[in-house]
């Protein structure tokens, strides 16, 4: 259908080309990605993304079991978007925590007899939580329950480690993996172009060290995930060059599995004032990332973030992977004012939101290893 499709669109011979090239599997420019965002209408946007997404993967839609601990939200660093971190002078606040090592095992025995494959561990930057408290941490975590696959750590948690360790990237990852550390979550990223990024989260680490970062984890062969918050004062072509950086490094590494895009939310922080942007541009954010990311496998839509109904219709502008946090562990969002405030699905449920809009849902592991089949065929079969 695809080709023909575009007959039905009324769209100028810049975008035609851009289309072509999707159509034949060609790599798109720096300004065509932001011509795609400046003219492209959405369901132009979405029948080329989709085009990739079912090129890629098909009707398929993976979602893994985790849980997420968040061991302090006490930060050194003061993010203008940042709803849940405290400062360190914040300590006593009703809302600040720090948990207690025992605590962290207590909640990983919790999960015992269930079938969660990975445990996704950030926070605020904790001056008194360095790396070899974090090492020891995971060290425990996988006496208590080998299997489990650790995701930890952005680049920020990681950068200010081993500045205060003294040792270089590779080194300090190193003794994280040596430890049990499996991959690093995408965090951090926001937004890569230098003046916003001066803007909104001026202390933390640049976008050069967060990229480094990534680079000495893919070289360790640890994988990891991308990140891009937008949605504030970004342009779009601070986004295109945000992908783009991306898009280089992963030429390099092959290192990356997945791009997330995170929509700002303005709920109780320093930037309250702008306004939210429209699902409508969520879902052109998703489709211009897929058709633009043309080296990265899968695309997340975060569920928790953006509501189970955007979720829902993500899946057919280029994602493919809606997460799957399936227990109420993690407060990043609720805390900015997200959709879900207290975010839990059952598989159940998951698999239902996934199949409601025709696609076929895959249970995966971190690593995209197919854990069960929630297809009708394999459904029938079993
Ligand atoms: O880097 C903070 C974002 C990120 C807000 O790798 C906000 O699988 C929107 O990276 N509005 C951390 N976003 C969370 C994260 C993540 C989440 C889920 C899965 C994975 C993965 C990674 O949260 C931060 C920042 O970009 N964030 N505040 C806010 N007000
Ligand atoms: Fe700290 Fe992360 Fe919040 Fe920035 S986004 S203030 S680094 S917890």
């Amino acid at each position: 259908m695809d080709k023909d499709l575009l007959k039905h669109f009324n769209i100028s011979d810049e975008l035609k080309s851009i289309a072509e090239k999707v159509y034949n599997s060609e790599r798109i420019t720096f300004e065509e990605g932001v011509l795609l965002f400046e003219k492209g209408e959405l369901n132009f946007l979405g029948s080329l993304a989709n085009h990739i997404r079912e090129k890629k993967h098909g009707d398929i839609t993976y979602f893994n079991k985790n849980f997420h601990i968040e061991p302090t939200n006490i930060c050194v660093f003061d993010c203008k978007f940042c709803a849940y971190s405290k400062l360190i002078r914040e300590k006593g606040d009703y809302d600040a925590w720090e948990m207690d090592e025992e605590k962290i095992y207590e909640t990983v025995r919790s999960y015992d007899n269930t079938d969660i494959t990975e445990v996704h561990i950030v926070g605020g930057v904790h001056p008194k939580m360095g790396l070899q408290y974090f090492a020891n941490l995971i060290k425990n975590i996988k006496e208590i329950r080998p299997e489990i696959h650790v995701k930890a750590f952005t680049a920020v948690e990681l950068e200010y480690m081993c500045r205060k360790a003294k040792v270089s990237y590779k080194e300090g990852l190193k003794i994280l993996k040596d430890h049990g550390q499996d991959s690093l979550p995408g965090g951090g990223a926001e937004i890569f172009a230098e003046a916003v990024r001066e803007e909104i989260c001026k202390d933390k680490c640049s976008s050069e060290q967060w990229l480094a970062i990534h680079e000495a984890a893919h070289e360790l062969g640890m994988p990891s995930n991308a990140t891009m918050l937008y949605g504030h004062i970004e342009s779009y072509a601070d986004r295109i060059d945000h992908m783009n950086r991306l898009r280089e490094l992963q030429d390099k590494t092959g290192g990356f599995n997945t791009f997330i895009p995170l929509k700002f939310r303005n709920g109780n922080n320093q930037m309250s004032h702008i306004n939210e942007v429209s699902v409508l541009e969520d879902l052109r954010t998703y489709a211009v990332s897929r058709i633009y990311m043309d080296n990265f496998p899968h695309l997340k839509a975060y569920w928790p973030m953006i509501g189970r109904e955007t979720a829902q219709l993500s899946l057919a502008y280029g994602v493919n992977d809606i997460d799957g946090t399936i227990d109420d562990s993690t407060k990043i969002y609720s805390m900015a004012g997200a959709e879900e405030q207290n975010p839990n699905m059952t598989t159940e449920q998951i698999v239902d939101l996934i199949k409601k809009v025709g696609r076929h849902p895959i249970e995966r592991n971190s690593v995209y290893d197919t854990v069960n089949d929630y297809g009708e065929e394999a459904m029938q079969e079993a």
